[in-house]
């Protein structure tokens, strides 16, 4: 007498950490026989990355075989329940500023959401910074004793203090220009003459108060950036030299 034997059905249970960042498929529960082989397919969404992979609570992204993003894995010769657990990360990428020109600055940096609204905000700082995939990111120019010229891309200039670069799917590196304000010139109009002379004989005598970023009664801004000997005041040293360049006993 032949006694027939069923094959031994087991299942893997394979599933996602959360609903969203991809799928992995067959999933829920899926029945192999025993001594089967099973794969599964684990595909992104859209900006996301495979993070790990989990058989039976262990990593096995090294027995991940990838074709670009998408990932396979191979349970063999199946002879006991298992679990397959898939998670998946935002892709992030980088946002790099280079400067261009004599000038410095820091920049402001503003995550912005699909409405526009502000997510998050990051001063002071020096890129690159990390962006998530598709995500905006608005940036402001902070000159430091400098003027901003402005953002250079492509070969085109855009004189605005900000920018706004949407839809981030790649790393990326903008140019921002600076142009130093020049040692002397106190009222920061691009030139020495003898209204700096005047000036900083002004506030070098107490007539007026200084040296920080302000308007003068003319409306002219003061500088302490036209500092020239280091002591971060405006006085009879910024007089002397300007007046040396205005008479032409020192040239430019
Ligand atoms: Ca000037
Ligand atoms: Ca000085």
């Amino acid at each position: 007498m032949e006694v027939g034997f069923a094959p031994v059905s087991l299942h893997i249970e394979a599933f996602t950490d959360s609903d969203i960042g991809g799928k992995i498929s067959p999933s829920g529960k899926v029945a192999v026989n025993c001594g089967d082989e099973k794969s599964f397919t684990i595909t992104p969404d859209d900006c996301y990355i495979i993070k790990d992979v989990l058989a039976d609570g262990k990593s096995v992204m090294a027995d991940i075989v990838f074709n670009g993003d998408v990932g396979a894995y191979t349970f063999s010769d199946v002879r006991e329940k298992h679990a397959l657990k898939a998670v998946f990360a935002l892709r992030t990428f980088t946002l790099d500023v280079v400067t261009e020109g004599d000038g410095t600055g820091t920049f402001t940096a503003e995550y912005l959401d699909t409405d526009g609204n502000i997510t998050e905000t990051l001063s002071d700082l020096m890129p690159p910074i990390a962006v998530s995939c598709g995500s905006d990111v608005k940036l402001t120019a902070n000159p430091e004793c400098s003027d901003f010229v402005g953002w250079i891309e492509d070969g085109n200039l855009s004189g605005t203090g900000s920018m706004t670069w949407e839809d981030i799917r790649s790393d990326k590196t903008v140019t921002a220009a600076f142009d130093l304000i020049r040692r002397g010139d106190v009222n920061r109009d691009g030139n020495i003459d003898l209204k700096d002379v005047i000036l900083a004989v002004q506030i070098a005598v107490g007539a007026m108060t200084g040296p920080t970023v302000r308007s003068d009664d003319s409306g002219a801004e003061i500088t302490v950036c036209a500092d020239i000997n280091g002591d971060k005041r405006i006085g009879l040293e910024e007089a002397v030299y300007d007046l040396k360049l205005v008479s032409g006993m020192e040239e430019y």
